[in-house]
């Protein structure tokens, strides 16, 4: 189909200097492992366990273990998200909703030989994310569009499952789920990895707040995400509170050459209680 290209009309956040220095990185460092996952660009946090022998050893190649380290668990997390996408066959559609550079959606390919479309209102991630599918080969079957979210273009039904991986907070609920309801058909599902304030505890917290004029964007509170949900036929089938999960990375980021400053305000934020970093997975009913 003809996609034409879409004004910007989302807010998007600052670009980043950790995505310079990845891309600077990957492009100079050709000789460096990159281990089983391929050369991948993630725009989200990691999950799981670090190696604690990533911070000993030689001091020369220290630095570039522990990154290594992180984008393994970068890669974990993406990987989680998939898992929870259910029954997908090579002849489905997949939507990634804010596709960044592109990590997940080849993840996404590699894992369920589908079509993969992901949209971005930034034309340089989206030509990044289009030269990345040429040189993986794939260019047919994962395509990157310069489209928003909101408002995506393509017809009622088209995809089996869509999803957000952490990309949720610079966007209006409502009008983003009303988006995905349209999109999906009955059954279809969608995948939601974010991090949303804890509004059992009332007020948003400082740390919040400052990870809000970080990113500037506006992280949800969490009883936001159900209510958006049920407003628009989108009924969960799991949710899981990821945030132990996410914390030795956020512990790892901070001792790494990577970090960005922001490290102390997510270890804040996730031991108080006042951030917590969830995945919903929800079917169209
Ligand atoms: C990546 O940040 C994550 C986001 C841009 C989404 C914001 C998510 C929240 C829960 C607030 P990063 O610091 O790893 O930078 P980069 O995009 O360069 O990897
Ligand atoms: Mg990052």
């Amino acid at each position: 189909m003809d996609i034409p290209r879409q004004e910007q009309s989302l807010p998007v956040g600052r670009h980043r200097d950790l995505a310079a220095w990845w891309h600077a990185r990957r492009a100079s460092h050709t000789g460096v492992a990159l281990g089983e996952v391929g050369d991948l660009y993630h725009h989200h946090y990691g999950l799981g366990t670090y190696d604690p022998s990533v911070l000993d050893g030689p001091p020369e190649t220290r630095d570039d273990r522990i990154v290594d380290e992180l984008h393994r668990l970068e890669t974990a997390q993406a990987m989680a998200l998939l898992d929870r996408l259910g029954d997908v066959t090579p002849e489905d559609r997949l939507l990634d909703a804010g596709s960044g550079r592109g990590g997940t959606s080849f993840l996404a390919h590699e894992r369920f030989a589908c079509r993969v479309d992901g949209v971005s209102v930034s034309d340089h991630q989206v030509d990044f994310s289009n030269n990345q599918a040429r040189e993986r080969g794939c260019r047919g079957k994962v395509c990157f569009h310069y489209r928003n979210m909101l408002d995506t273009g393509f017809p009622d039904g088209f995809y089996r499952a869509v999803w957000t991986n952490e990309t949720t907070m610079y966007v209006d609920l409502p009008a983003l789920f009303r988006e995905f309801a349209r999109l999906l058909p009955l059954g279809g599902r969608y995948v939601c990895v974010t991090g949303c304030a804890n509004d059992a505890l009332g007020r948003r917290s400082a740390a919040v707040s400052r990870i809000d004029r970080h990113y500037i964007c506006g992280v949800h509170p969490r009883s936001d995400y159900f209510q958006a949900l049920a407003a628009s036929g989108l009924a969960p089938i799991e949710v899981v509170d990821l945030t132990d999960r996410a914390v030795p990375y956020w512990e790892l980021r901070a001792q790494s050459p990577v970090r960005t400053g922001i490290e102390e305000a997510f270890l804040t934020a996730y031991g108080e209680g006042s951030f917590q970093y969830l995945l919903i997975a929800a079917d169209r009913v």
